[in-house]
């Protein structure tokens, strides 16, 4: 009774201090996110982890015929990893469990191609396991990768093959604790090992074979919590468009009636998602790494940014020098907000409740907001700053549980009693791409923007202004923060000593199309040979014998994939005449990442090299941007 009286009291006690005309929050406009997108959205960065057969074979993606046994890392700790990735003030990784090789990292019992045949820990090893172990006791997300398409399964294309896949599913999201994303990476390379068979396998449509419905049901049954990227559209994160980590601009988290959030992704060394020997000096700087944030999430998105264990198990130094430069770079980035408690006014606060004022815009709380009356969709606020400040970076965020809103805004800043813009309002129709993120305009908002301005301001008073909205807009937060510079940042580490790229200078060239080889050794990489055959190939004589042991090459670089070369053969000879195969191979991933690709083989003695295009995308043709020759340093 007691019990029931202190209910009803409570009760009372919430109707009495309700304010008469309480003002109600405005409705809902658009796709809405969940709430696991919304505080997936918070994550903003974290770690991809590339780390499998492909480790070993300087591959980026294997055929399927790799042997287990090779992978036989000395020196694996996976929470040295995670250590390394949260002290760069990232959020979680990703890892990949399996990728399109289908060798499996965890010992499953989907297939026999799995760890329990390599010789790591006598076969009693678990690459999944220790790296969710990690993570949990780091307090750090862990998530993982397994690649739909399976190059070493012989049912691959065929129903049998949903069985394995469904099975290895539910191993990772039931063995290893919270997932906190699933990736379901959409390459489809056609051919592979497929158990022996070596043949092109078509799929038809990803969404039909896979079933994805149904995986996506199975999934929130499993793991009600877990994100999911890809699945054909029916996840709840896509592809940010680039595997250079940006993102486009304006972005807008709809498809159709869904909210769908976009992820740049990205690795951190030039030569690809996997680590490959002598990658020392081609890693990103941590300048390059800034402006990857910049171009994804301070567009809005989240950004997945990898760094790959080597040979030994162990992350690249140089790989972790620039990321932990980057990461100091971006703390110092976001450690002083300049506007945090400013006082802040509006042109409009809805129904003039203090739960929407204009001060919610400063107050560090991303939950509260500020928000005008229903049909008013370009307010005005004004912050003011207790003494002027300098900053060159804007952050802003809308209350995204209630629908992305804005389309277009403007910030102004007051300088010598003048109104002068620092971000100019985007127009319709205008799209911003690329590492392009200096100086930009004032598009969507969302979860965040982080806007760049094209030189820093010093002022004391700050002034936003919506200019474009689909309904009224609701702001949770105005910062304003400075760049820190480069120099500020630690020195990074540059690579290993290199074998020595040999000067083309007195070459000539025959084979196809000979008249445009020296295109590809000219240095400029937006000349190229090319030729509309496959295969085909060419020859460089080098007028003199000497050691050879690589050669890099660049794919075309105008954007387009017709007729990129993706499988080779390398022959050298001393005479012209006599020729042997030093070299012969796939070169993975090149229609979403088409980056330098450096293939080693045994220093041998030759004056003529001869370079087959085997294979080609999109069709017959065979192309060179760049290429070099490699001798052995000294
Ligand atoms: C791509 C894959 O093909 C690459 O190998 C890599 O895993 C990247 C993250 O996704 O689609």
């Amino acid at each position: 009774m007691l019990h029931k009286l202190m209910l009803t009291m409570g009760c009372l006690g919430a109707v009495w201090s309700t304010p008469l005309q309480a003002v109600e929050a405005p409705e809902p406009y658009g796709p809405l996110p969940t709430r696991q997108q919304v505080d997936w959205l918070r994550m903003e960065w974290y770690a991809f982890v590339h780390f499998g057969l492909n480790t070993y074979t300087n591959r980026e993606w294997g055929y399927g015929d790799e042997s287990p046994t090779l992978f036989n890392p000395s020196d694996f700790e996976a929470e040295e990893i995670v250590k390394t990735f949260k002290s760069a003030g990232m959020s979680g990784m990703i890892y990949t469990a399996k990728h399109h090789d289908g060798f499996c990292t965890w010992p499953t019992k989907s297939t026999k191609h799995n760890i329990r045949l390599s010789p790591w820990k006598k076969g009693k090893g678990d690459v999944v396991k220790e790296f969710a172990l990690a993570c949990k006791k780091h307090d750090f997300a862990f998530g993982t990768y397994l690649s739909p398409w399976d190059r070493n399964c012989a049912e691959y294309g065929r129903k049998g093959y949903l069985d394995v896949y469904y099975r290895q599913i539910k191993e990772l999201l039931t063995k290893y604790g919270p997932i906190f994303e699933i990736w379901f990476d959409g390459a489809m390379g056609g051919d592979g090992y497929y158990g022996g068979a070596r043949e092109n396998r078509n799929i038809g449509k990803a969404d039909t074979y896979y079933n994805y419905e149904k995986v996506v049901k199975n999934i929130r049954k499993l793991q009600p919590d877990c994100i999911i990227w890809g699945a054909a559209g029916r996840g709840d994160v896509t592809w940010g468009g680039s595997e250079k980590g940006f993102v486009k601009y304006p972005l807008r988290n709809a498809q159709g009636n869904k909210w769908l959030s976009l992820e740049g992704d990205t690795p951190i060394n030039h030569r690809g998602w996997f680590w490959h020997p002598g990658q020392g000096g081609h890693v990103k700087s941590p300048e390059h790494l800034m402006e990857v944030y910049l171009g994804s999430v301070g567009r809005g998105a989240n950004l997945i940014l990898n760094l790959a264990p080597n040979r030994s198990g162990q992350l690249d130094p140089a790989d972790v020098a620039s990321l932990s430069a980057f990461g100091k770079m971006r703390d110092r980035l976001l450690a002083k907000d300049y506007a945090l408690n400013a006082s802040a006014t509006a042109s409009e606060v809805r129904g003039n409740s203090s739960k929407f004022a204009a001060s919610n815009l400063t107050d560090g709380d991303i939950e509260s907001y500020w928000c005008p009356n229903d049909g008013t969709t370009t307010p005005t606020a004004e912050i003011t700053l207790p003494q002027p400040v300098t900053f060159d970076v804007v952050r802003l965020r809308e209350q995204i549980r209630l629908g992305q809103r804005v389309e277009a805004f403007k910030v102004e800043a007051l300088v010598d009693g003048e109104w002068v813009t620092v971000v100019a309002p985007g127009n319709p129709g205008e799209v911003e791409t690329g590492f392009n993120v200096r100086g930009g305009k004032g598009h969507t908002i969302g979860n965040q923007v982080l806007r760049w301005l094209s030189e820093p301001v010093t002022t004391d008073r700050v002034r936003l202004t919506i200019t474009r909205a689909g309904a009224c807009p609701c702001i949770s937060e105005l910062s304003l923060l400075l760049m820190p510079s480069a120099t500020e940042a630690e020195p990074v580490v540059t690579g290993e000593k290199g074998d020595v790229v040999l000067s083309s200078k007195g070459w000539t060239y025959s084979g196809f199309a000979a008249e445009k080889v020296a295109l590809a050794f000219d240095g400029n990489p937006a000349t190229m040979w090319q030729i509309d055959r496959t295969p085909s190939h060419f020859v460089v004589d080098m007028k003199k014998e000497q050691s050879l042991n690589g050669f890099a090459y660049l794919p075309r670089q105008d954007g387009k994939t017709q007729g990129m070369t993706t499988r080779y053969r390398v022959e050298l000879s001393s005479d012209g005449k006599n020729w042997r195969n030093v070299a012969e191979g796939e070169f993975g991933n090149l229609r979403a990442n088409p980056v330098e690709q450096i293939i080693s083989f045994p220093a041998a003695k030759a004056r003529y090299f001869r370079f087959f295009s085997t294979a080609a995308l999109d069709g017959t043709g065979s192309s060179v941007a760049e290429m070099k020759i490699f001798a052995p340093a000294e």
